[in-house]
C-alpha cells in the first residue's frame, strides 16, 4: 500500500467543534486512514490511499460541511 499525504489549509475552523466534525466524517471514507485537524494552524493533513481515493473527493466532503478548504500550495 502506497500511502499519501495532502496538507489542506481550512481557514474557516473557528471552533474545537470544526476540527472534531472533519476528523470524524473523514474518517468514515473509504481510503482514509490518518487525519489530523488543528484549529490552531488552521489546516488538515490527510493521509490516504490513492488507489482508494482522490484528493478531490477528500476536499469535496469538506466543502459539504461548508467549509472552504485549500491544497496547500
Ligand atoms: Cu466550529
Amino acid at each position: 500500500m502506497n500511502l499519501q499525504k495532502i496538507t489542506l489549509n481550512v481557514p474557516d475552523m473557528h471552533c474545537p467543534s470544526c476540527p472534531k466534525i472533519i476528523q470524524l466524517t473523514l474518517l468514515e471514507m473509504n481510503g482514509i486512514l490518518g487525519v489530523d485537524a488543528s484549529l490552531e494552524s488552521r489546516t488538515v493533513d490527510v493521509e490516504y490511499d490513492p488507489a482508494l481515493i482522490q484528493p478531490s473527493l477528500i476536499i469535496e466532503a469538506i466543502q459539504k460541511l461548508g467549509y472552504t478548504p485549500q491544497p496547500q500550495p
